[in-house]
């Protein structure tokens, strides 16, 4: 296989890299709503539907094998906590572009999880440079507890953003809000202007 791309998300560049209102932490807390699922790769499934030509699903194996990337990311929760210089690796959302054909109205996705849990995104958000599917972090697969088997990464947005045990990107033409964001969570969710409750 080819050497991963390594990308560095834009804001590890930033001279102060901690946003207003967060604090650094060296741990790596833990949060969602629910119970852990436990997945089964074997089982596992990743759908890609809405607003594209044909729908299209991959099975685990067909999905891991697309091209891998490395990015280098700080996580920001709403909760207020930090965690800099965070090493992802996996599948870039870009390769989507490649696997379906995304029609013209599209302009958001869903990004849908185990137990039905969503979250809401624009396009351009999406599909920017350093968001992945993550397999692996700081050089181990994913734990359940963060995610595991995949996990989505949107490094420039707070963390609610960021869906673990993903399953699925929905095309869409409207806004529609996710689990958090229907719950009182910002639609956009940028930790630098504090887009944090809507
Ligand atoms: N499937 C799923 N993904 C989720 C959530 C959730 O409730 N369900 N919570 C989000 C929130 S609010 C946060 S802060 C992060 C926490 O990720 P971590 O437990 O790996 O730190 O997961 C996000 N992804
Ligand atoms: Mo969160």
């Amino acid at each position: 296989m080819n050497k991963p791309k390594f990308i560095k998300s834009p804001d590890i560049l930033r001279t102060n890299r901690v946003p207003p209102g967060q604090h650094v932490t060296e741990r790596w807390p833990t949060l969602h709503h629910g119970q852990t699922p436990q997945i089964d790769t074997k089982s596992w499934q990743f759908r890609i539907f809405g607003l594209v030509d044909e729908e299209k699903t991959l099975n685990y194996d067909e999905f891991i094998a697309l091209p891998n990337i490395k990015v280098l990311s700080d996580i920001h929760c709403v909760t207020t906590w930090s965690r800099l210089n965070n090493l992802w690796e996996g599948i870039s959302t870009s390769v989507l572009k490649d696997l379906a054909s995304i029609q013209a109205e599209a302009k958001y996705v869903l990004v849908h999880a185990a137990g039905g849990f969503t979250t809401n995104l624009s396009l351009e958000d999406f599909f920017a440079e350093d968001v992945l599917f993550a397999l692996k972090h700081d050089g181990q697969p994913l734990s359940s507890e963060h995610g595991g088997p995949v996990r989505l990464v949107v490094p420039r947005l707070y963390f609610w953003k960021s869906a673990k045990w993903v399953n699925g990107i929905e095309f869409l033409d409207k806004n529609q809000p996710g689990f958090w964001e229907a719950g009182g969570y910002h639609m956009h969710g940028d930790p630098w202007k504090e887009e944090r409750y809507a």
